[in-house]
């Protein structure tokens, strides 16, 4: 089945084998191994999950503007072979960006970076300043792709309140009888209901802009170069859409200043590192501090509160509504990884004040 999905893609080569890939928690991902005239190659396959993203063409139309983008900025700025170092879409024999296997779904294939590496949790300061420092460099790559170029791949995505009410019709709904076993989660969210709207509320206000913006900058979507450790390119291109880049810092935050990481088996170890806050703070704005406006810098910490709850109640819901959003490991998966993010909410609570004085005294060139 996947070496004739396999066989529609202009990869060169004869097919040495295929392997189940990466931690990624919506799409199903392969690597695939081709000889090549004596030599090695790699692909990356991936089969894009339509339950999640109902308009995979679009999907794909916005991978293909956005890889063509970058790779022509990394040209411009002298790298000979961009796909070494971003992702590139190998096409199909056909010329297609995807092909549409009998099922209905759809397939894209990656050059594999060989040079890079991803981790799932943050290693040190240092690789949290390149988190930082990718996600900035990201930023600043498509900052000048029109918005309106990309297709709304997944409406209502990062629009807090919209999920607080799917947690509360879950709730309501109770299909698994789940709710009663959750007691203490379920007040958790009751005394945060104020943060749902904070990011939304600023959007409307237009006292922040829209920008392109990855919405998905968790430490495992940000590769590093193996060798160095230097932040080389963002993966995961299938969210990217116009957003505020409160949307990514947050997101980038929650996940690389907790060194615990999203599924840690210690609840007691979860929590955010100043430190590492600090290091991805310096990293982002070293790259975003020149774009930014001083009201988007002021809100940075704010993301991450926000950001955290969102995280959580969409896991809760999720597990409320029998798992049929995020991919699990075990029954009660997502309601780990809830009380993860509610812990990590806890601690950014109380660091908040610390978070936004270093934000403040942070230099920012421009
Ligand atoms: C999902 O696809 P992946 O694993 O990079 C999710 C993100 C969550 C993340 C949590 C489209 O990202 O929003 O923050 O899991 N992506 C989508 O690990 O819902
Ligand atoms: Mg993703």
């Amino acid at each position: 089945m996947l070496n004739s999905i396999i066989s529609q893609f202009s990869a060169p080569g004869t097919l040495l084998k295929t392997a189940r890939f990466g931690s990624g928690l919506i799409n199903d991902t392969y690597l695939c191994e081709f000889s090549d005239s004596g030599a090695l190659r790699k692909y990356i396959l991936q089969r894009i999950n339509t339950s999640v993203f109902t308009r995979p063409d679009q999907v794909m139309e916005n991978v293909e503007l956005v890889t063509a983008h970058i790779a022509k900025k990394l040209r411009a700025e002298g790298i000979a072979d961009p796909y070494t170092v971003t992702p590139a879409l190998v096409h199909t024999r056909r010329h297609r960006s995807s092909f549409r296997d009998k099922s209905g779904a759809y397939w894209r294939m990656f050059h594999f970076i060989e040079s890079g590496l991803v981790l799932d949790a943050v290693a040190d300061a240092k690789h949290a300043y390149e988190v930082g420092r990718g996600l900035g460099r990201f930023q600043a790559l498509v900052s000048d792709l029109p918005a309106d170029s990309l297709h709304d791949t997944l409406p209502g995505f990062h629009v807090t309140p919209r999920y607080l009410a799917e947690f509360d019709a879950a709730l309501a709904a109770d299909v698994k009888n789940r709710a009663s076993g959750i007691v203490a989660e379920r007040e958790f969210v009751g005394e945060r209901r104020s943060l749902a709207p904070m990011l939304t509320d600023l959007i409307a206000s237009k006292e922040i802009p829209l920008r392109v913006v990855h919405n998905d900058p968790k430490v495992n979507n940000v590769m590093v170069r193996a060798a160095t450790g230097e932040a080389l390119c963002m993966l995961d291109l299938d969210t990217v859409k116009p957003g505020i880049v409160h949307f990514d810092f947050g997101d980038c935050v929650r996940s690389a200043a907790n060194p615990a990481g999203e599924d840690a088996q210690d609840l007691e170890a979860v929590g955010l590192d100043l430190a590492l806050f600090e290091a991805i703070t310096a990293g982002y704005l070293h790259e975003a501090g020149g774009f930014l406006t001083q009201a988007e810098i002021a809100l940075l910490p704010l993301s991450v509160k926000v950001i955290t709850f969102e995280l959580g109640i969409r896991f809760l819901a999720d597990y409320l509504q029998g798992d049929t959003y995020f991919k699990i490991k075990n029954p009660l998966h997502n309601l780990h990884r809830a009380q993860v993010q509610f812990k990590l909410l806890q601690s950014i609570e109380a660091t908040e004040e610390r978070m936004a004085d270093l934000v403040a005294q942070h230099p920012v060139s421009r």
